[in-house]
């Protein structure tokens, strides 16, 4: 082994936990059968009422938690969502920003973009849907001794996390809707989080409801011809 001087005793690493080899066969197999999972989710804007248990939310967070990220910082906050009268106050100043962002705010090519979606200000799923997860990303976090230190890759931490969390609610038989009301800073206060939290994404979650509908728009996907380029 080459020698490494700048490690004290503290940051002796320890050998790769948990790795499993697979043969290749087995190796196209996970692949497979991941992607045959995945493309079976779709956004849905319709929700059941119909309550999840909390500790299933708690372990998809956990896996979220999980995400790379930089430094090792773990610079999130997910602040779930059950409490109907927080649901409800969320609802109201989302749609209130929507209303400004359908009428005006937003350019005409933003609005072209959005039509087969068939979205507007009306989003009733922030009352009904039993868990709404609001993602933060966090500038700063305190650490063991207490002190704040600055945190590296926040987007791309916090984005990654939440395909981490998207994909475990999937897998839980959840389904979701990343909503992104905007601007969203009055998730901050509603949530309580102290000003250096950014939210990111408001992750609505639950059954969908029994008619839930999608755009037939958001089941065409691009090749992967046209997605990858390999070497
Ligand atoms: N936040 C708005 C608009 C919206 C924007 C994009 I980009 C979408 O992919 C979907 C919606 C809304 O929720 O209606």
């Amino acid at each position: 082994m080459t020698s490494r001087p700048n490690l004290t005793t503290e940051f002796l690493p320890i050998p790769l936990p948990d790795y499993q080899e697979r043969s290749v066969d087995d190796m196209r197999r996970g692949a497979q059968s991941f992607y045959d999972e995945i493309r079976t989710r779709h956004t849905v804007r319709e929700f059941s009422d119909r309550p999840v248990p909390r500790d299933i939310i708690e372990t998809c967070i956990r896996a979220a938690g999980t995400a790379p990220n930089g430094a090792n910082h773990q610079p999130w906050h997910f602040s779930a969502i059950g409490d109907p009268a927080m649901k409800k106050k969320i609802r109201a100043a989302a749609e209130e920003e929507e209303r400004a962002f359908y009428a005006g705010r937003a350019s005409d090519e933003w609005i072209e973009a959005l039509r087969p979606l068939g979205t507007d200000d009306s989003k009733p799923f922030l009352e009904t849907a039993p868990w709404l997860i609001c993602i933060f990303g966090e500038r700063k976090s305190a650490s063991a001794d207490g002190k704040f230190r600055k945190n590296y890759y926040v987007p791309e931490s916090v984005s990654i996390a939440t395909g981490f969390l998207i994909a475990g609610l999937h897998r839980a038989g959840l389904a979701t809707l990343t909503h992104t009301p905007s601007p969203m800073n009055f998730l901050t206060e509603i949530c309580g989080r102290p000003d250096h939290n950014k939210p990111y994404i408001l992750l609505v979650t639950g059954y969908p409801a029994p008619d839930a509908t999608i755009p037939k728009h958001a089941t065409e996907k691009k090749d992967l011809s046209e997605i990858a380029t390999f070497f």
